[in-house]
């Protein structure tokens, strides 16, 4: 046995990927909305509208998570379905949707995992002046406290954050993700605020006595292309953006200097005031990881292996340091033409285990998206999906050998959904969904990865 018995299996959505029931239980909108339902954001002008209707479905969808053994089931809350305006009293059809998904998985034998925020913030904050706005942290933490007052008592777990790198950095510098801006000072104020409202949450759920608290970051393996001082100091930056921006002030309650001075231009962190690092440095008892591949990194605008080619490119995610991009290096890819490299999994695991005070580590998202159509044999034969699976979790074996405190896996996804700016194209889930019919059918990745939860170990599954 590979895995020990308490080690967690389960697998992860997110509301706006899957819920649909859009304007249902008195809703407000989300920024993802109003994103999603602007002309050119998004490919084929998908929206999150219907998703998968999982609002409706939900108990059938836990019938197949339960088929499958799964053990737990990470899912996010829908801020303006709790508070359509992002402020004020719970809605009760929004508290009540997630009581009885809570009460169907808790029947199935299925842990619920809560994700407060994933992405979707009511968009009655962002015309409030959205996260760049400090009073947005508040507003979080009341929210917060809102949601865990009316389901801690069944629900155990409970992450604050989901990729805040992506609601800063991409929402408010790239623009590629709602709410689509392009402004470097706001996005860096975004960061420093999502990670105060992460604290102020944890500080209010301590404060209802709340049994596992933590956060999630999107983390990668970076490393540069070359030796040379160009690529060196690219990578530097880019490790800096995703990795150390988010892990130094969570886990040692400290923004990291060279990124402080890298960005000075654009006010560095903004309003960071005494105290606030004590507040995002709050101890944890878990820090989520979602690992998806490395980035190997260049600062040539003309180096050969560029993943994207373009010149003079306008929405990086990285304030002041466009110039450092991706290069491929060789791996195979994934259909969203993400490298696939497992072993970038084990670097991540193994460096916040040298480098990082030490506390224990899930992960919280992991997977591919993959073309694989269903065959006329009723079945998706996704081996590749199975390929990425297994190669990372033999990653995640190798790092508990080597001592990291890694103590549970969560697949991304378990069903087909909405993938942001890719719409309905790309499909991450182990359980194919068809649009039209919303039929579920699982695929053989699902069915292998039940296999593996089972019998806890990689070795049995062919
Ligand atoms: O679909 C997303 C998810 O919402 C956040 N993490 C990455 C996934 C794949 O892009």
């Amino acid at each position: 046995m590979s895995f020990g018995d308490d080690f967690v299996f389960g697998g992860a959505t997110a509301a706006y990927q899957i819920e649909g029931a859009a304007t249902l239980g008195g809703r407000g909108p989300s920024i993802w909305d109003t994103f999603s339902h602007t002309e050119g954001r998004v490919v084929n002008g998908d929206t999150g509208d219907v998703a998968i209707d999982h609002y409706h479905r939900y108990k059938d969808d836990v019938a197949i998570m339960a088929s499958l053994g799964l053990e737990a089931y990470r899912f996010s809350v829908s801020w303006p379905r709790i508070q359509p305006e992002g402020r004020g009293p719970a809605l009760e059809a929004g508290l009540d949707f997630y009581s009885r998904l809570t009460d169907e998985l808790l029947g199935a034998g299925i842990d619920p995992w809560i994700t407060l925020y994933h992405w979707d913030l009511p968009q009655a904050l962002q015309d409030a002046g959205g996260w760049p706005n400090r009073d947005i942290a508040y507003r979080f933490a009341e929210y917060s406290a809102l949601v865990h007052e009316h389901l801690g008592d069944r629900v155990k777990h409970w992450i604050t954050l989901n990729e805040p790198f992506c609601s800063s950095l991409i929402g408010y510098a790239s623009g590629r993700h709602a709410p689509g801006l392009q402004d470097p000072s706001a996005a860096l104020s975004s960061v420093h605020h999502l990670l105060l409202g992460h604290g102020l949450a944890v500080d209010a759920l301590r404060a209802q006595n709340v049994a596992h608290v933590g956060i999630t970051l999107n983390l990668y393996a970076v490393e540069p292309a070359s030796d040379d001082a160009v690529d060196t100091d690219a990578a530097r930056r880019v490790d800096g953006f995703h990795n150390r921006l988010f892990l130094d002030p969570v886990l040692k309650g400290r923004y990291p200097q060279d990124i402080l001075h890298d960005t000075a231009e654009f006010g560095g962190m903004g309003d960071v005031r005494d105290g606030d690092l004590d507040i995002i440095s709050r101890p944890l008892d878990l820090l989520g990881v979602n690992y998806y591949t490395r980035y190997v990194i260049t600062g040539r605008e003309d180096h050969p292996d560029l993943v994207d080619k373009r010149t003079g490119q306008l929405d990086s995610p990285y304030p002041g340091a466009a110039h450092a991009r991706e290069v491929r290096h060789g791996m195979p890819l994934t259909d969203l033409g993400w490298e696939i490299d497992p072993d970038g999994l084990y670097d991540v695991l193994t460096r916040l285990k040298r480098e990082y005070p030490a506390v224990p580590i899930v992960i919280t998202e992991n997977g591919a998206a993959f073309a694989d159509p269903l065959g006329d044999d009723g079945v998706v034969h996704d081996a590749d999906r199975i390929d990425y699976v297994r190669g990372h979790l033999a990653a995640c074996e190798r790092a508990i050998a080597d001592g990291v405190p890694l103590q549970g896996y969560f697949l991304w996804s378990i069903f087909d959904n909405y993938e942001w700016a890719e719409g309905y194209a790309k499909r991450f889930g182990a359980v194919h969904v068809d649009y039209e019919t919303q039929v579920r059918t699982p695929k053989h990745s699902a069915l292998w990865y039940s296999g593996v939860i089972r019998s806890r170990s990689l070795d049995e599954q062919s």
